[in-house]
């Protein structure tokens, strides 16, 4: 072999490497490494040989460090092995697959430490990525403030067939359409089987069509060299149109069988002509079976051919037939997905790798040519650069944008806040891009997009302007606009914020993300939010309307669990403000918290995450509410932010605690006053963050394990509470929210809120339904107090 000359050979036998490290890993995994808990360990050494080629074509091959990859989340070992080669991955971790610490079983952005450009796992959101990370690409590049000397990526996902059942997939390519996607390849691993079984005949015809309905150019890889050659040999022909009409399920299963039954089936079926019984005697039964195995996607030299052809402008799909388990003994078998080999296959593997007895683990054991390889591997392109992972500078902050107001709501405090930010000439300003399926007007980004525009490849003006149509909102689009319009899928919301969320990362330039959509609406999205959190993209999301305070539009839309979700969700700190000024506090926060990077305190795992930082949701309201008049003092600025502060100090003839979140201010205000009048008996606390104050109480009581006894915010104000006193807690969600708070001190608490699906009516309608009004709040008062 001749290196240089040869790339094809040295993908091959990296390739044939890389199959065996990965079948190895999870063989180790499951059967060498000592299992203590008797859990099964898992892994896909199937999935991983089904796509091995087609990673390492493209790893070895064909990538540069600017490209961004998707990859299939079973074939994370084949993926790891591919990295250990490069060096780009630590031999330790292989040995360590899927155990505390080792390489992840699926490619993670944030848990693993080898070159994982997009997080994989629930299936299709990692494709969809890419295209949205495509048009982040775009987007940043058009702008003034970029850097210009950064190549362009590709982005590309490797997909296997069945995530196209996965319907965010759809929604994301009528997306692409509308935004001119370019710089996106999907791969698909076409091996015709799921993790059940083997997937419908004729799935391939329904897939092109759909691509090519989106505009995005198909290239089959169906047949590889070795094949192709054959057609070429007289009786090649009877050969091709057999192996085009052979169902999916017989293939694989003869593919399982070997070179035998293949020459058997055969012989049955076109050996009878001349031609054809001499192309197929020419070959023993194993280069029969390679030839039935050389599908366009084994075929290094196929997809170089392909790929190299391939243009960046157009949005590309591969097709590239494959089967699974292939160079494996699993290869075809119905029930290979989980499944592994056994002890006695792994041997066969062994045997056909040349892998000696403790030399598993060996880079090049059992190749050839082991220095030619290394040096092969050192002027692989996409292996030149030591991280492929950017990083842009944190971008300032400029203080609350606070406007003196009068009766607000927190949704029209957040259009001013906004609006306000669109007028400052400030770096963070430039870069804040907004985003919203649909409801960019009805949730406050108006003013914003008709001051910063919105974002398109090339200009386009405002028809309705040029045709001097009055209207509120001046839709112009521009490759400097600042907000992205979606159509109303909320899987797509936060796919593109999680993109945007990470274009420090992918492109090195800061994009600080504001999403908007309604509150009961996250449900529809929540598996791309959660993706998004596990990727550490940051983001604001802005919820709005929200609770069953928006009255008139009954119980499809209010919603109750969206606090929950908040609280309960990873990567994402969650605040319901009450007034304008807290917003105005936390939003200004927010933009600092979004691009903190720091290192966790070990002892306390990762909270509270101040250090680290993350994405902030806010559940805002259409309801108005008086506004305290008040000066905000940073003591006020600072319970804010930690979640909570006294509205209503306790005395010591404090009798009761109303603690409220959000707009049930009002009602805990007015019962304040009915309950006490000016005997200053009852105490309020104003709770803007009940998921802050929890996480807070949380880590300390963690921390307080590990000797560190500082208290944490709620135990500092509950301090205050004589234990005797009861709280009333009250929020227009979710009871839960608020009721663990009885547990930070030991005070007997009510729990007020909302727990079945909401109604139609006025606001004190719904609040007396729910047992969430001020009269509510008395009677639960009176159950403590004597009033
Ligand atoms: C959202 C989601 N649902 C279910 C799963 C479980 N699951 C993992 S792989 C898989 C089938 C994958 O088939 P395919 O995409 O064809 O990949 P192959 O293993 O054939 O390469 C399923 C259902 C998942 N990971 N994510
Ligand atoms: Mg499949």
């Amino acid at each position: 072999m001749t290196l240089g000359s040869d790339r094809i050979a040295a993908i091959e036998a990296l390739n044939k490497k890389s199959l065996w490290l990965a079948s190895w890993m999870v063989h180790h995994a499951n059967h060498i490494r000592p299992n203590v808990d008797g859990v099964k360990v898992g892994g896909h050494q199937a999935s991983s040989a089904s796509m091995a080629m087609l990673l390492s074509t493209l790893y070895f091959g064909v990538l540069k460090p600017e490209d961004r990859v998707a990859v299939k989340p079973h074939a994370a070992p084949i993926f790891h092995a591919i990295q250990y080669l490069m060096g780009r991955q630590e031999k330790q971790k292989l040995i360590d697959f899927r155990a505390f610490g080792g390489a992840q079983s699926y490619p993670s952005r944030t848990k693993d430490t080898a070159d994982v450009d997009v997080s994989t796992g629930s299936v299709g959101l990692g494709v969809a990525f890419t295209a949205f990370a495509s048009l982040i690409q775009d987007y940043v590049r058009a702008k003034s403030w970029a850097k210009t000397d950064r190549p362009e990526g590709r982005m590309i996902a490797l997909a296997g067939d069945a995530e196209l059942d996965e319907g965010n997939i759809y929604e994301c390519l009528l997306e692409g359409w509308k935004h001119g996607l370019r710089n996106c390849w999907w791969i698909i691993d076409y091996n015709r089987q799921s993790l059940d079984g083997v997937v419908r005949e004729g799935l391939y015809d329904r897939i092109e069509a759909i691509f090519q309905a989106f505009g995005w150019t198909v290239v089959t890889l169906k047949y590889g060299a070795l094949q192709r050659a054959a057609f070429a040999e007289p009786g090649g022909d009877k050969l091709k149109s057999w192996i085009d009409n052979c169902p999916n399920d017989l293939y694989s299963a003869l593919m399982f069988r070997g070179g035998a039954a293949w020459r058997e089936r055969l012989t049955d079926a076109i050996g009878d002509q001349g031609e054809v019984s001499a192309l197929l005697a020419r070959r023993s039964d194993a280069e029969l079976a390679e030839l039935m195995a050389n599908l366009g996607g084994h075929c290094a030299e196929s997809l170089l051919e392909q790929f190299n052809a391939a243009g960046s402008d157009t949005p590309t799909v591969f097709i590239a037939y494959t089967v699974k388990g292939w160079g494996t003994p699993l290869a075809g078998h119905k029930d290979n997905h989980a499944g592994q080999m056994t002890s006695a296959q792994i041997e066969q593997l062994r045997a056909a790798h040349k892998i000696r007895d403790g030399h598993e683990w060996d880079r090049f054991e059992g190749l050839e040519n082991p220095e030619e390889l290394q040096s092969f591997l050192d002027a692989v392109p996409f292996n030149t650069k030591a991280s492929r992972r950017l990083s842009s500078a944190a971008v300032p902050t400029i203080g609350p944008q606070f406007l003196g107001t009068g009766a607000t709501s927190t949704q029209a405090a957040f259009a001013k806040i906004l609006d306000a930010y669109a007028k400052s000439d400030s770096a963070l300003s430039e870069r804040i891009i907004t985003t919203s399926p649909d409801v960019t007007v009805s949730t406050g980004l108006g003013a914003w997009v008709n001051r910063r525009n919105l974002f398109a490849p090339k200009e386009k003006v405002d028809l309705f302007q040029k045709e001097a149509i009055p209207s509120t909102q001046k839709w112009r689009f521009t490759p400097s606009g600042q907000h992205m319009e979606l159509g109303i899928a909320e899987m797509n919301l936060f796919l593109m914020l999680g993109a945007a969320g990470l274009s420090h990362s992918l492109f090195g330039e800061r994009l600080l993300p504001v999403g908007t959509l309604y509150d009961p609406f996250i449900s529809r999205g929540l598996d791309a939010l959660n993706y998004a959190c596990y990727q550490d993209a940051r983001f604001l999301l802005v919820a709005t309307p929200s609770g069953v305070s928006l009255a008139g539009e009954g119980g499809a839309h209010q919603s109750i669990a969206s606090p929950l979700i908040g609280m309960a969700q990873d990567g994402l700190a969650s605040f319901e403000p009450a007034f304008a000024d807290e917003l105005a506090i936390i939003t200004d926060w927010a933009f600092d918290y979004m691009q903190r990077t720091g290192d966790a305190r070990p002892d306390l795992a990762d909270w509270p995450r101040d250090v680290t930082g993350g994405s902030v949701y806010l559940r805002l309201s259409t309801r108005t509410l008086e506004q305290p008049p008040r000066p905000v003092t940073p003591a006020l600025s600072e319970g804010i932010i930690r979640g909570a502060y006294w509205l209503n100090p306790p005395t010591p003839q404090c009798e009761v605690v109303l603690a409220y979140q959000g707009v049930l201010a009002s009602e805990a205000i007015e019962a304040a006053a009915r309950l006490g009048g000016d005997r200053r008996n009852v105490a309020v606390l104003a709770i803007t963050s009940a998921d802050r104050l929890n996480a807070g109480w949380q880590g300390s009581v963690r921390a307080r394990m590990h000797g560190d006894h500082t208290p944490s915010h709620i135990e500092q104000l509950l301090a205050q509470v004589p234990n005797k006193i009861g709280i009333v807690t009250a929020i227009d969600a979710h009871p839960a929210t608020l009721s663990w708070i009885g547990s930070v001190c030991g005070h007997r608490t009510i729990a007020l809120g909302v727990e079945h699906f909401g109604q139609t009516g006025t606001v004190q309608d719904l609040y007396r339904h729910f047992g969430i009004s001020s009269d509510d709040i008395v009677r639960a008062a009176k159950q403590f107090a004597s009033f």
